[in-house]
Formats: structure tokens, C-alpha cells, sequence
């Protein structure tokens, strides 16, 4: 298939895929775990689809080659730009501006040019694959000035965009110095999708306001007579795959192990996330310890895990975060623990995905309490593992996630109080409240999964293009 133009290219900052070196010195790729991929391999394959990203080492240029059916497009970075476009004004300006302003942005300068400069990368590196009237999939905060950029060199083309975190209020977009460019970038595609309906009015808002266009509910109209559709996707995963392995004999014998390997406790707590400071572990933590403290919880009976796989390691504010919550454990497990008997398990790994799944299923109630999340796909993930009805999810009212998982125990995570106390009703509850609550959100999940998710932005782009096709035609 290299060499051919692709009919469905999808631009990511990462491809699909890591490299593994093997004993004799070859290289393997193989399919990195996450459900965009998942999700997309059959529409790739079946329209001849090529993925647009950087393959994850600086200053490195490697030719596209294909990979399970699907064509693989390498960006390069050099090491600089990995600096100041990614881990600088990706994870360093606009990851923390999306999210709350969490940490405190920083604007730099060279990192906006660096940014710039990448995006035109893609942007032009899309414009080589795409086939005439292709349509063309760019995903989230890293590459917003694609849709402007890819239009410009290819008017023919259907473009898509879909931003995986927040999309802030006006009050905190307005501080960025580029607000206008990265808005009209995003202007660029005929859909923008959002996980929830306050984004889309977030972004349509600042349009109006900031650039002045005409707009009308969840349609913005351009000077050109083009229309750009902002509308809400929440995304979603594997639900049936996450189950099917959860149901397996390796997994549950795991399961098992976990249990009786932290001592077979009445109560298993927890936590799985990046270790992000927009995730709340802080908050979580210390919630526990205080219930242990204030003798609330027995020792003996309840024990927390919380995995943090470690994350953006590079950016100064995730090595501050990481010896905060080393602190924040030792001193836990330091004033509460006993000989053989740790409150606080905690492990700072990522894990295979078998070994994910067999932690949700050894685990009474999953903590997910987010300052800020776009969706949280751990929540979904706990969620399709509990077969069995068993099983609670406390979640923050402030993850993308709270908006379906209605039935969670739903918490406000600055509020240390309220997080106590809803760790207690979890793990209180009876088998027949816990029964209730989680069949009401695995059959939530299991109908709103992944490929639900990704074709109905693929139908709305394809629709929104035809409209918009016979609208304009001379
Ligand atoms: C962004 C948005 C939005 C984690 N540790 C391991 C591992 N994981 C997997 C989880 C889950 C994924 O990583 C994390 O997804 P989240 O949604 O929880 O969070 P972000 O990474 O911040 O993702 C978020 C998402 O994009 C999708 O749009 O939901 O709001 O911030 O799938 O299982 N997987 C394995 N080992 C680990 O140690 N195998």
C-alpha cells in the first residue's frame, strides 16, 4: 500500500505504535494499547487509511511503512522542537491553560514558533498523503493549527478535529497571547468535536466574541459561506474487549493473587492514573489517610492502591508532582502503618493491559477524582470489568465522565470532606445499592463504546461536508 494516496488519514502527534528492539538488534513496531487505535484500524483498513504522527525519537527521520494494513507516516522533531512544541507550549502553556489553569501556564515565545512550525509539518505532510477529496481526521491540543493550514493547501479535502481534554472558558482562553491564531485554526475543519456540549459552546462563544463571525447554536458561518459544525463526542473504549479479558481465567486467577497478596482486606481501594496533577491524587490520598486516622476505616481492613505510571517526565511541574505525592505516601503510611501492614500501596509503573484489568477486578471501589479530565477512560474501564455487578466507582463531578456515569458516587474533589465521605458510602453499601449503581453504567458503556464514539464523528463529518458541498456549488 506505501506509496498510494489514502482515501482516510488520521494526523496524531504520536503513531499508533512503539519500537522495540529485539534481542538479535532488529526492530519490531508494535501496536501501542489505547482505543484510537482500536477504533480506527477497521475504518483505516477498509478505506486504505494512512496515520500521520511522530514515531517518538527526536532527530530521527524514518520513511512511512505499513503496519497491520495501515500505512504509517513518520513526522520527524528534532530534539529542540520535542522541547519547546511538545513538552514547552503543548504540556508546558496549553495543557494546564485547558485544564483550570491547574499549574500556572507559562507563555513563551519560541515555544508558539516551535509550534507553528511543527503544525505546518503535519499540515503538509497530510497535504502529500490525502487523496482528492479524502477525509482527514486530526486529534487533539497539539495540532489545532492544522485544520487552517491542511484547507489552505488542500481546499478539496474533508477535515475533521477532535480535542481529547478540556476546551476552557472564554475567561481562561483569553489569557493565551495566540488565542485568535489557534482559533482560527481550529476554524480550519468543517466539524470540531469536543467531549462534552460545554466545550462546543465554549469554542463557538470565543468565535463570536474574539473573531466576530456570525454564529448560531453549534454552527459558526465564515466570511467564504463555509460553515464549521462544533458539536459534543464524548469518547469511549473497548467495553467488550476490556470485558472479554476481564472474564478470563489468567485475569481472575490475578485478581485473586492481588487480594490475598495485600493481605485479603474487607476493602480494596483504587487508583489508576498518569501521574498528571489535573488527576487529584493528592486530594484522594489524603482523604484515605485522614478515614485511617481518624479511625473512620480500621487498617486491618482496607487498603489503597494507586498506581501512577509515570508521565511528561520532563516537564518540571510532573518532577515536582512526583516527589510531592513520594511525600505524601511516606508520611501516610509513616503515621498510619503497621508491621505487614501498609495503608498506602503505591506504585509508580505502567502495567501491561492484563495486569490493568486484573486490578479493576480485584478492587471493591475505583477512586477517580480529577480536578479537571476531558473524559476518563478509567472510569469506563472499571466499569466494563465489573461482569458481575460488584464493585463502586467514586468519580469527580469535574471529569468528562461524571456527565454519563450517573450512578457513580459523585464527588467534588477539593472538597477533602466530601471525598471522605463518599469513600465510606461506597464501601459501606450493601450488595443490592452496589448492584444497582453499576448495572445502570455498564449498560451505558457497553452501548456507548469506541466504535460508537468514532463513527458518529465520522458520519457528522461526512454529512456536514455534503451539505456544506451543495450549499456552495457554483
Ligand atoms: C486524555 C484525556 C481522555 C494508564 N496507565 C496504564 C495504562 N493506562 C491507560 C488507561 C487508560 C489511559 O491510559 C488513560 O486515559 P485517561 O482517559 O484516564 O487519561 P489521559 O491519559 O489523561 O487521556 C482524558 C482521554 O485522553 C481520551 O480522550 O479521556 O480526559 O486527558 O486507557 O487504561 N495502560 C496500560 N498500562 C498502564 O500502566 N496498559
Amino acid at each position: 500500500m506505501a506509496g498510494s494516496l489514502a482515501e482516510f488519514v488520521v494526523i496524531a502527534n504520536r503513531l499508533p505504535v512503539d519500537r522495540f528492539i529485539e534481542p538479535g538488534g532488529g526492530t519490531t513496531w508494535r501496536t501501542s494499547p489505547g482505543g484510537l487505535v482500536t477504533a480506527l484500524e477497521p475504518v483505516m483498513r477498509r478505506k486504505g487509511g494512512a496515520w500521520i504522527g511522530w514515531h517518538g525519537a527526536p532527530d530521527e527521520k524514518l520513511k512511512p511503512f505499513d503496519h497491520d494494513g495501515v500505512r504509517l507516516v513518520p513526522v520527524p522533531l528534532s530534539g529542540q522542537e520535542v522541547r519547546e512544541y511538545y513538552e514547552g507550549f503543548s504540556n508546558g502553556t496549553l495543557w494546564p491553560l485547558y485544564h483550570d489553569v491547574i499549574a500556572p501556564p507559562e507563555f513563551h515565545r519560541e515555544w508558539w514558533d516551535s509550534y507553528v512550525t511543527v503544525n505546518r509539518r503535519f499540515a503538509e505532510k497530510a497535504a502529500r498523503v490525502a487523496r482528492r477529496n479524502a477525509t482527514v481526521w486530526v486529534q487533539d491540543y497539539q495540532l489545532q493549527l492544522v485544520p487552517a493550514m491542511l484547507r489552505d493547501l488542500r481546499p478539496d479535502l474533508r477535515i475533521g478535529f477532535f480535542l481529547h481534554i478540556p476546551f476552557p472558558p472564554r475567561e481562561l482562553f483569553s489569557q493565551l497571547p495566540w488565542r485568535r491564531q489557534i482559533l482560527e485554526g481550529l476554524m480550519g475543519a468543517d466539524l470540531v468535536g469536543f467531549q462534552l456540549p460545554g466545550a462546543a459552546q465554549n469554542f463557538v462563544r470565543l468565535v463570536r466574541e474574539r473573531v466576530g463571525h456570525k454564529t448560531h447554536r453549534d454552527t459558526v458561518y465564515l466570511p467564504d459561506g463555509r460553515t464549521v459544525l462544533a458539536r459534543s463526542y464524548p469518547i469511549s473504549i473497548d467495553a467488550a474487549g476490556f470485558e472479554e479479558l476481564a472474564r478470563t481465567d489468567a485475569v481472575e486467577a490475578r485478581a485473586k493473587e492481588i487480594r490475598q497478596s495485600l493481605g485479603d482486606p474487607k476493602h480494596v481501594l483504587l487508583g489508576i492514573d498518569r501521574l498528571d496533577y489535573t488527576k487529584g491524587l493528592r486530594q484522594r490520598l489524603r482523604a484515605f489517610g485522614e478515614l485511617i486516622t481518624e479511625g473512620s476505616v480500621d487498617v486491618d481492613d482496607a487498603v489503597f492502591v494507586q498506581v501512577a505510571t509515570p508521565s511528561r517526565e520532563r516537564v518540571d511541574q510532573y518532577r515536582l508532582l512526583r516527589d510531592d505525592i513520594d511525600r505524601l505516601v511516606g508520611r501516610i503510611n509513616g503515621d498510619v502503618g503497621r508491621i505487614g501492614q501498609q495503608p498506602i500501596t503505591y506504585l509508580h509503573a505502567s502495567y501491561p493491559r492484563e495486569e490493568m484489568a486484573a486490578l479493576y477486578r480485584a478492587a471493591d471501589v475505583m477512586v477517580v477524582t480529577p480536578l479537571r479530565d476531558g473524559m476518563n477512560l478509567v472510569a469506563k474501564e472499571y466499569v466494563a470489568c465489573r461482569y458481575d455487578d460488584c464493585g463502586s466507582l467514586v468519580l469527580s463531578e469535574f471529569a468528562g465522565a461524571a456527565a454519563e456515569l450517573r450512578s457513580a458516587y459523585r464527588v467534588n474533589p477539593y472538597d477533602i470532606n466530601g471525598v471522605k465521605t463518599a469513600l465510606l458510602d461506597a464501601m459501606r453499601a450493601d450488595d443490592r445499592e452496589t448492584a444497582r449503581r453499576m448495572k445502570a453504567m455498564r449498560k451505558h458503556v457497553l452501548e456507548h463504546d469506541i466504535d460508537h464514539w468514532a463513527s458518529a464523528f465520522i458520519d457528522e463529518l461526512t454529512a456536514s461536508r455534503e451539505k456544506h458541498g451543495k450549499r456552495t456549488r457554483p
